[in-house]
């Protein structure tokens, strides 16, 4: 396929709800939009840089100066056979995967689409529902978590992933144990913590969670691996892996027993798909998070979570949850734990172009 025309846009979300996490927090997105174009096919992405560079370096300006000024003058025009190649003309460029993945996934959209097959079935998925989860963020005190729980336990989730940071951590979910016992819970601290907590967090040994989501330096291996080897939960690496090579260093380390995959974070669904082959591979779970993302987005996370090896619930929460209005049609919804894996062709949803174009601050095209 040839790759005829690329456009960016960006469109503001307002989030139904402020959404706070130990490292910052985020109401209003600024979501990067991409398209690309050509042989009479579409590929639609979303670049999942927050605005600010709290949990990566990143940052929606950061993605746009980079996608604007070196990536996309340069794809537009090639020959493209495999989504993979997308990127070749700008191997040399360092760094800047939530970039990059946007343009790589857009490819594989557009690839999909190409072969009138689902992004699901292209990327090698066998499910066509996947086990679907809800992030939590802080909230002010226990009654106000313990009501929004009580909510999405209702809407159907099948596990309920909690943030947690130094004095909101093991009394609350002590507290939300006791009150529910049974539940599906995990704990996600944004690195919140260092080596010098590890009595803290070996307390969490005795509440049954899942797992506790990348609790010490955003970009840490080896104290991870020293953390792991004196606490019983497991330790799942989310800002820590950007890469198939981090996947491969938190293996060897033993920094963790789970990953965490975001396309976007880790430079596109190949990447996505390699670390998942790895887990596998070493007989390790995976599970696919998410960004707050728009239901393009979105798309592309359930797709990805049809892999065989998305055994654990996503972050890949209902349009509902997150916004009054999605900009996809059908909204994804969940039920019974679940979120069903479009089967159109490509991410498999429409796009409410008309809705975008009225929303978009700022666009620019390379033909
Ligand atoms: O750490 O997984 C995270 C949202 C923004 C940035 C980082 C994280 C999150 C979430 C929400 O936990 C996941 C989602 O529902 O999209
Ligand atoms: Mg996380």
């Amino acid at each position: 396929m040839r790759i005829e025309r690329a456009t960016l846009r960006e469109i503001p979300l307002r989030l139904k709800e402020f959404f706070e996490i130990s490292s910052g927090g985020s109401q209003d997105r600024r979501v990067l939009l991409l398209t690309l174009e050509g042989d009479g096919l579409e590929g639609w992405s979303e670049c999942v840089a927050s605005a600010d560079p709290s949990y990566a370096y990143e940052t929606t300006d950061t993605a746009w100066h980079v996608l604007t000024d070196f990536i996309l003058p340069r794809i537009v025009g090639r020959e493209v056979g495999n989504p993979v190649d997308v990127l070749t003309p700008v191997s040399w460029v360092r760094g800047h995967g939530m970039a990059k993945a946007a343009v790589e996934m857009a490819a594989w959209d557009m690839a999909a689409r190409a072969d009138g097959v689902s992004l699901s079935r292209k990327l090698g998925g066998v499910r066509d529902e996947v086990p679907v989860g809800v992030s939590v963020g802080l909230k002010p005190n226990d009654e106000a978590l313990h009501e929004q729980v009580e909510g999405f336990l209702a809407d159907g989730y099948a596990r309920v992933k909690i943030k947690i940071k130094p004095g909101r951590d093991v009394e609350m979910l002590a507290g939300l144990r006791e009150r529910f016992p049974d539940v599906a819970f995990m704990a996600d601290a944004n690195s919140a913590y260092t080596l010098a907590d590890v009595a803290r967090l070996k307390e969490l040994d005795a509440l049954d969670l899942m797992m506790i989501e990348q609790p010490l330096r955003y970009d840490d291996f080896l104290q991870h691996a020293r953390l792991q080897e004196q606490i019983e939960t497991p330790v799942c690496l989310d800002e820590s892996v950007k890469s198939v090579g981090d996947a491969e260093l938190a293996l060897e380390l033993a920094s963790c027993r789970i990953i965490n995959i975001k396309p976007g974070r880790v430079g596109g669904l190949e990447a996505s798909r390699g670390i998942h082959d790895l887990m596998r591979g070493a007989g390790l779970a995976v599970w696919c998070g998410g960004m707050l993302e728009s239901g393009v987005g979105r798309a592309h996370n359930v797709a990805l979570a049809s892999l065989p090896g998305f055994t654990l619930p996503g972050d890949i929460s209902a349009s509902s949850r997150y916004w009054e209005r999605d900009i996809v049609s059908p909204e994804f919804e969940v039920s019974n734990g679940t979120m069903a894996v479009p089967t159109g062709a490509g991410i498999g949803v429409e796009i409410d172009v008309q809705r975008i174009e009225a929303l978009t601050t700022r666009a620019r095209t390379f033909a």
